[in-house]
């Protein structure tokens, strides 16, 4: 049964037991319609507890139901029943109640909850605003601010902050059923409070709900559903109860099947299917315990607090005594940063802190399950490193690389016991970017890999699986989209053109902006190395940049040139001239918004095409994660390959065709042309 009933004398408890995470399926739903009406019908019931088996409270409608035609009863009759019902109900919350389980709380007369439960409306996140009078309800229950916080940045309040709030009634520290029961034969014997769709909604200052549009719409950039959601709180502080509750539906029902809302289901269960892949199935993960990084530069630094965030001790390695007081530096500066910022307090970054041991004795790293290498970018700088580790740590700990360009194969040549072996490829900041890519040699053992995904799931980061290439799967698309930016240039658009066309797409910075916040310096030395292994990399116009020392903001100019202490960028006369000079040969064309942005994203997707064509990623999905997650994709587009996907494969080999024609990309591959003729990219692994 999903929903059953119990009696503890007068006060019934309904329960539902709907793994993995109690989501409101039909069967749900009509399970507790059902209690309802025999609850009503009861005489010797007073009050009723609505909890859940397992780990968490309802966690909101089934998203796995969005793309059906929806099936009776619906959530929202199912909400107002419960709040018609004859007797008070108590929802007792454990884990989260979010979305369309909140929704049920709020339908309740009361709700309780456990300290480490938290409650929320996360609809924003999935492109669609609650649908079952979350956002009508919620300022009938707390302030608009509070109201118009949770619903349009999607953010669950925890327990404690939710009883601040009025959202939740009482917080429960022992037995959660006990004390629900407990607390439901107390509230009988008081005044009831009026049902929520009974009392007035929150009033707002002046000028609030225009202040609140402002913000909003300048967090939500282009995303649709934030403001949509200001809109429902809005009409529901203004209007009655009734109509606020048809605007909510009908906004509810115009997003669900919006790109922007299909987008975002896709890469909701991209990123859950992430940290399972199926290859791995069965695997136990090595334990990891403990850790250590060798280097306490900014990306060791940022790997380390990374791991202290996530509660493991680490010892951080440098080269001698200066070295570990400044990688230790480093690491201060990253936990005192958080808590200026107000992200911890300074207790807990004293406790973050207390938490490293700094040295530059090997020794130290005898019984450590987790060795990460972040050291600088050269091989044999690396395998030193390697062989100093496999010398002195446990055969069985995990020895990783952190290198962005250099080959695992090579770095780890040597090494005894190379199953324990692992490239681990974090992004700058490592403390703060989401992706982790987790590349296995032909060496790894499974259960090393597998413990590669358990670190990120502990780091709440988002993994994927990348095969041994040249920049594996992000930085050899972002090579792509270098080289492509360049063509844009030689063929007639101006770096700014090309900045401002990619942010209006939604990225947060464009191509030319970006290169100059991260300096010039570490691709020309990449193309520098690529060139003494005979490849042909195409940069000619950032090659000319490097040689006159424009490196970008840190060498007061780069694509754009900068004002001391001003980061604005301002085009450079310089760079037109140069780029005049490398174009002469070029066709010239008028560029257009939307054409600079397909002669960018189509070829990404075609880098895309071909990196799972030779098994570099394992699903088109992956490489979604990992433009969002690594690169600043728009979250909202779904990632580049769900974007092709939406937009029609055919529509892309055609846009590519033509852009090949005029020598300005590279024609579509074989494996794209399949996918295109297939009506999309198969998602099983290869
Ligand atoms: N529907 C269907 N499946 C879901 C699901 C959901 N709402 N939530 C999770 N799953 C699956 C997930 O795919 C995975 O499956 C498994 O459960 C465990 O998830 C009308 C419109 C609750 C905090 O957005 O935030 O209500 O991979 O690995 O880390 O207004 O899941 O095992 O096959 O994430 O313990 C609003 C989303 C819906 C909640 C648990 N609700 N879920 O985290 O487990 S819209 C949400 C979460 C709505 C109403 C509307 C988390 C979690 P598999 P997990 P976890």
């Amino acid at each position: 049964m999903t929903v059953s009933i119990e009696h503890q004398g007068e006060v019934a408890i309904v329960t539902v037991d709907n793994p993995p995470v109690n989501a409101l399926s039909q069967a749900v739903r009509q399970g507790l319609l059902d209690a309802v009406e025999a609850l009503d019908a009861d005489p010797s019931v007073k009050a009723v507890v609505l909890t859940c088996v397992g780990r968490t409270f309802i966690a909101g409608a089934d998203v796995g139901e969005f793309g059906k035609p929806p099936m009776p009863p619906h959530l929202p009759d199912l909400v107002a029943r419960i709040e018609r019902a004859a007797k008070p109900w108590v929802a007792a919350i454990l884990g989260s109640a979010l979305g369309g389980g909140f929704e049920v709380a709020l339908g309740c007369r009361f709700r309780v909850a456990v300290p480490s439960a938290s409650v929320g409306l996360p609809e924003a996140r999935l492109g669609i605003v609650p649908g079952a009078g979350g956002t009508v309800r919620l300022p009938r229950l707390t302030c608009v601010e509070t109201a118009v916080d949770m619903v349009t940045t999607g953010r669950p309040l925890g327990a404690r902050k939710a009883a601040e709030a009025g959202l939740i009634d009482a917080v429960i520290e022992d037995d959660l059923v006990a004390g629900s029961v407990a607390f439901a034969r107390a509230a009988l014997d008081r005044p009831l409070p009026d049902a929520l769709r009974d009392r007035p909604a929150a009033a707002a200052a002046v000028g609030f709900w225009e202040s609140a549009a402002k913000t909003v719409a300048a967090r939500a950039k282009r995303e649709e559903a934030p403001l949509r959601a200001l809109a429902c709180v809005r009409r529901a502080a203004e209007a009655d109860f009734e109509a606020a509750i048809a605007f909510e539906r009908e906004t509810f029902l115009a997003l669900r099947g919006s790109a922007q809302a299909v987008a975002l289901r896709h890469v909701f269960f991209a990123e859950r299917a992430a940290t399972r892949p199926p290859e791995l199935a069965g695997v136990t993960p090595r334990t990891i315990r403990s850790a250590a990084v060798i280097g306490g530069g900014t990306m060791g630094a940022g790997i380390a607090a990374a791991m202290r965030d996530a509660g493991l001790p680490v010892i951080l390695i440098e080269r001698d005594d200066g070295a570990v007081e400044r990688g230790l530096a480093n690491l201060r500066a990253i936990f005192d940063g958080a808590a200026k910022r107000g992200r911890m307090s300074s207790d807990v970054a004293t406790e973050r802190m207390a938490g490293v041991t700094g040295t530059a004795d090997y020794a130290a790293l005898a019984d450590v399950d987790l060795v990460i290498e972040a050291v600088f970018e050269d091989l044999e700088v690396k395998r030193e490193v390697f062989r100093r580790l496999a010398a002195v740590c446990r055969g069985d700990a995990i020895l990783a690389t952190n290198t962005s360009y250099l080959d695992p194969e090579r770095i780890a040549e040597g090494i005894s016991r190379p199953e324990r072996f692992l490239g681990l490829h974090f992004f700058s900041p490592a403390h703060v970017m989401k992706l982790l890519e987790i590349v296995p040699t032909r060496a790894s053992a499974p259960e090393v890999v597998a413990a590669g995904f358990a670190l990120a799931r502990m780091l709440n980061k988002i993994p994927v699986h990348a095969g041994i290439c040249d920049g594996f799967i992000g930085n050899r698309i972002l090579k792509v989209t270098r080289a492509q930016a360049e063509r844009l240039l030689l063929s007639g658009a101006t770096p700014a053109d090309v900045d401002a066309a990619m942010r209006a797409f939604g990225l947060p910075m464009g191509p030319f902006e970006a290169q100059d916040l991260g300096g010039l310096d570490i691709a020309a030395f990449q193309r520098k190395a690529a060139r003494t292994r005979g490849e042909t990399p195409f940069a000619p116009i950032a090659d000319r940049l490097c040689a006159i020392q424009r490196f970008g903001q840190k060498s007061g100019g780069g694509w754009y040139d900068y004002e001391p202490d001003d980061r604005t960028p301002r085009p450079s006369e310089t760079v037109a001239a140069i780029i005049t000079e490398e174009g002469k040969d070029w066709p010239r064309r008028d560029w257009d918004e939307a054409t600079i942005i397909d002669s960018i994203v189509w070829p990404m997707v075609n880098e895309g095409a071909r990196i799972l064509e030779d098994g570099t990623a394992l699903r088109a999905s992956d490489i979604d994660l990992v433009k969002i997650h690594g690169y600043g994709f728009p979250r909202w587009r779904g990632g580049p390959m769900h974007y092709a996907q939406a937009n029609g494969l055919d529509k892309v080999v055609e846009a590519l065709s033509t852009f090949a024609g005029g020598g300005l990309a590279d024609p579509p591959c074989d494996f794209l042309l399949q996918a295109a003729l297939r009506g999309g990219f198969s998602d099983a692994p290869r």
